[in-house]
């Protein structure tokens, strides 16, 4: 049978298409997804739960006129193939090829670019402002999953858009899983309206059995709204939404195309804010990831009939799993310790800590900003909360970091997973801003290890510090280093000699510490040679080391895998300035662009962050000092 999707190159052409040749575009769709992702990775289940939701909203919108915002974007692949990118799609997360994400640097149809959560309702209501400025008509519809959706800036936007009563549609694709499962009240209220019955029905229904009841419905329906209202809240689904100034539709199912064409196109005749509540199921139509959504939320290369991710056997253990052991076994020596997620139990090795200390372990929910003034409270009543983030959402959370921990110099842990590059998901995700926004805060100490068995040692002498502290390390497995029988901390500020060498010292923070020792093998093989040190601490800085090896080798080079603004280099740069050194340096890091998606090992080299890429800078350098 001929291909339909094979035939679609804009979203336009949805609208010549029968029902029946829409769901054979779903099936061709989810096809399509499936195979690229087993071969490139993704964020599979996600974006196999919005396959009919995508169709019903592009065959009944006019994009890309309209404007559709994707929270998080994770789930727009089905979006991707429809506008355009079919064939790009072949290289998705790719080196060189299109992003994982909404962007609006690749097309046109990406309306906003993301990749962090609970983005979508704020700009899309500040592009319904812009239109009722500008005095045109266009629909704006934000996409948002229940996840996404208690994030803080998601109920900001809410209040804001009830409050201004702008035509604006917002799509809440319900799930019932974040990565994992959904937590809190919000999710639980939603599970609620989940199993009411379906769109409008419901609404009528409610209103006809308060007619029906004799004198006293027909006199609340007439005479007391307010009554109404609040009987309406607690029986009629989506009653919170109603009351924060939307009208709500639904639940209404996300796998029934011609349902939700249906209720799309009433909802296009309707003026104000609306909330259309859409239940799917994540990881919908590949068996594997509808038994396992977590494990297929965001996933490697895998078997596509098996299900099996493909993983290198004997691979070492990974930060990940060695911070979550560690912290488990630090905590089972001192109850004060706590563990804070958000929303990514597995994603950042706390969920064995959860099973373990139940009473202990708080999953927020994607809500970083509140998982650090949490730990603040936690910490200003004598516990020692661990909250381990991404790097790159820990971003989130900047203010509260200087104003509710660092300020008040509380003893908050921040574990900061998959800090630099981390490879395919690309610029919304590397982790290369963290050494530069902690270091500017008083109070707190900065640390990176050069392996996993110095993450143990890190996380201890953060827990043994009266203060903040902050440990970045890489995603990914280690180096399968030995792990001490007792986890001992580290003096704090000191930083160790690996090598010794005359003509050049190579000062490494974290993971740069293997190409740094990489590349002053290299460059002894011409005859160069380089002393390496692990720095260990941004903050305090070892600024004792630092001016010995200036003063021995008389030419200093600085690696991170970190924005050079203001990031590590910057911080030895300062001090040899700060105490009149001239000792010349060179800086190894990342310059001042975002770095895309692709290969981890192919944007290193790019970022001139690779053991031969170091031997070019050094040697360039000492030629010119001549
Ligand atoms: C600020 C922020 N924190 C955490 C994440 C990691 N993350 C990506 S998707 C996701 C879950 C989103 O759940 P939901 O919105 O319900 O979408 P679903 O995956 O279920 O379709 C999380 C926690 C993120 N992208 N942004």
């Amino acid at each position: 049978m001929e291909s339909i999707l094979e035939q679609i190159d804009h979203p336009e052409a949805l609208q010549r298409l029968s029902e029946e040749q829409l769901e054979r575009l779903a099936a061709e769709i989810r096809e399509t997804i499936i195979k690229t992702v087993a071969r490139t990775g993704g964020h599979l289940a996600p974006s196999l739960g919005a396959v009919e939701l995508t169709l019903a909203l592009y065959s009944v919108f006019r994009l890309p006129t309209d404007k559709v915002v994707w929270d998080v974007g994770h789930q727009a692949y089905a979006h991707k193939l429809l506008t355009g990118r079919r064939e790009a799609f072949a290289n998705l997360r790719q080196y060189g090829g299109i992003t994982g994400f909404p962007s609006r640097a690749e097309s046109p149809f990406d309306a906003f670019g993301v990749g962090h959560a609970s983005t979508s309702i704020s700009a899309a209501l500040g592009m319904a402002i812009a239109r009722d400025l500008r005095g045109r008509g266009e629909h704006i519809i934000a996409v948002i999953g229940d996840g996404a959706m208690i994030g803080g800036e998601a109920f900001e936007a809410l209040n804001h858009a009830g409050d201004l009563r702008k035509n604006l549609i917002v799509v809440l694709n319900d799930n019932g899983m974040s990565i994992d499962c959904n937590v809190g009240a919000m999710s639980e209220y939603l599970s609620r309206i989940r199993v009411a019955p379906q769109y409008n029905r419901a609404k009528k229904d409610i209103e006809e059995l308060l007619k029906a009841i004799p004198h006293i419905g027909e006199t609340v329906l007439k005479t007391a709204e307010y009554i109404k209202d609040g009987v309406k809240s607690v029986l009629v689904p989506g009653g919170l939404f109603e009351e924060m100034g939307f009208t709500y539709v639904g639940p209404i199912d996300g796998h029934n195309l011609r349902l939700m064409r249906e209720v799309f196109g009433e909802i296009r005749l309707m003026d104000g804010p609306i909330l259309v509540h859409v239940r799917t199921k994540k990881g919908k139509g590949y068996l594997p990831a509808e038994i396992e959504p977590d494990k297929f939320h965001g996933v490697g290369p895998f078997d596509q009939v098996s299900g099996k991710v493909n993983k290198a056997a004997g691979a070492p253990p990974s930060y990940t799993s060695v911070f979550g052991q560690a912290l488990i076994d630090l905590a089972a020596e001192n109850e004060d310790i706590t563990a804070i997620t958000a929303a990514m139990p597995g994603g950042t090795g706390l969920k064995a800590f959860g099973e373990r200390f139940p009473a202990r372990y708080f999953d927020v929910g994607i809500a970083e900003e509140h998982a650090v003034t949490l730990a603040a409270g936690m910490a200003a009543a004598g516990k020692r909360p661990v909250v381990a983030i991404y790097s790159t959402f820990m971003q989130r959370a900047f203010d509260q970091l200087v104003h509710d921990v660092c300020l008040q110099n509380l003893p908050v842990t921040l574990c900061l997973d998959r800090a630099g590059i981390v490879g395919e998901d690309g610029p919304t995700h590397h982790g290369v801003f963290d050494l530069s926004y902690l270091r500017m805060m008083p109070n707190m100490t900065v640390m990176a290890p050069k392996d996993e068995n110095e993450l143990r040692q890190m996380l201890k002498t953060a827990l043994t510090l009266d203060g903040p502290a902050a440990v970045r390390y890489p995603r990914g497995a280690g180096f399968g280093v030995a792990l001490d029988e007792k986890i001992e901390p580290l003096p704090v500020g000191r930083a160790e000699i690996l090598r010794e060498g005359k003509q050049v010292s190579l000062l490494a923070i974290g993971a740069m510490t293997a190409p740094a020792l990489q590349a002053a093998e290299l460059l002894a093989g011409e005859g160069i040679e380089a002393a390496v040190v692990n720095m260990r601490f941004v903050k305090p800085l070892d600024t004792a080391l630092i001016d010995e090896m200036a003063e021995k080798t008389g030419f200093i080079v600085t690696l991170e895998e970190n924005a050079l603004a203001g990031g590590f280099g910057a911080a030895v740069l300062e001090h040899l300035a700060d105490t009149g050194q001239r000792c010349p340096v060179v800086r190894v890091g990342i310059g001042d662009a975002f770095v895309p998606q692709g290969n981890g090992a192919l944007l290193r080299r790019d970022c001139g962050l690779t053991p031969p890429e170091i031997v070019r800078r050094v040697k360039a350098a000492l030629e010119k000092q001549g």
